[in-house]
Parts: C-alpha cells; structure tokens; sequence
C-alpha cells in the first residue's frame, strides 16, 4: 500500500517529510515507492516508515458509574465488584490500565 498524501518528498534533495501526523493506531507501517530519474533513465527503489506508537489515547471506563450492592457483616475480603477501563492504544505500556482510589469529597 502506498501513501503519498501522507508524505512528501523534494524532487531536488530527496528529503521525505511528512504531510499529517501519522498515527500508530490508525496505520503502523508505509511502503512507499520512490523513482529517480536522469531524464534519460530511471531506477526505482522502496522505502519502509515504521510508526512508533506514543500513549495519546486515555483510558475510558465501560461505564459512565458503578453501582454496588453488598449485605452487612460480610465478612474482610469478600468480592464487592469490578471496575474496567480500555485504552485504545496499541498493546504494551501505553495500554496497560492501573486503578486506584481517589478522593471525591474534599477531606476536611
Ligand atoms: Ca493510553
Ligand atoms: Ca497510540
């Protein structure tokens, strides 16, 4: 697959930039095709562009609110439910979800 609106190379210098952010989720590899020419002859060669995955998406809980039911005296330990968040970034660190409590009411 190629890509040439993504990005743009000098016909002078033979620098490549790119046209628009690139985004890892969307697209993780380019195969591009690049021609010289003399104006005589040409020859042809590709280029492959690796995209590096940053952490640009957060995590978003599958639920706007949790609600939990629990009888009293159960005893320490006992399951009271689960939250769940995913992130749409790649697999790895920039996906991995850690949870925790936070406060909600300003301790006085
Ligand atoms: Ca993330
Ligand atoms: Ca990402």
């Amino acid at each position: 697959m190629t890509f040439p609106f993504r990005f743009e190379i000098d016909s002078e210098t033979g620098e490549i930039r790119i046209a628009a952010p690139l985004d890892y989720e969307e697209v993780k590899e380019y195969l591009l095709g690049v021609a010289a020419t003399d104006g005589s002859y040409r020859a042809q060669t590709t280029i492959t562009i690796d995209v590096t995955d940053t952490n640009d998406n957060a995590p978003v809980f599958e639920q706007p609110s949790y609600k939990f039911a629990l009888m009293q005296g159960q005893d320490a330990g006992i399951l009271v439910g689960s939250v769940s968040a995913r992130d749409l970034d790649a697999e790895g660190p920039n996906a991995q979800v850690f949870y925790r409590f936070v406060p909600i009411y300003p301790s006085f």
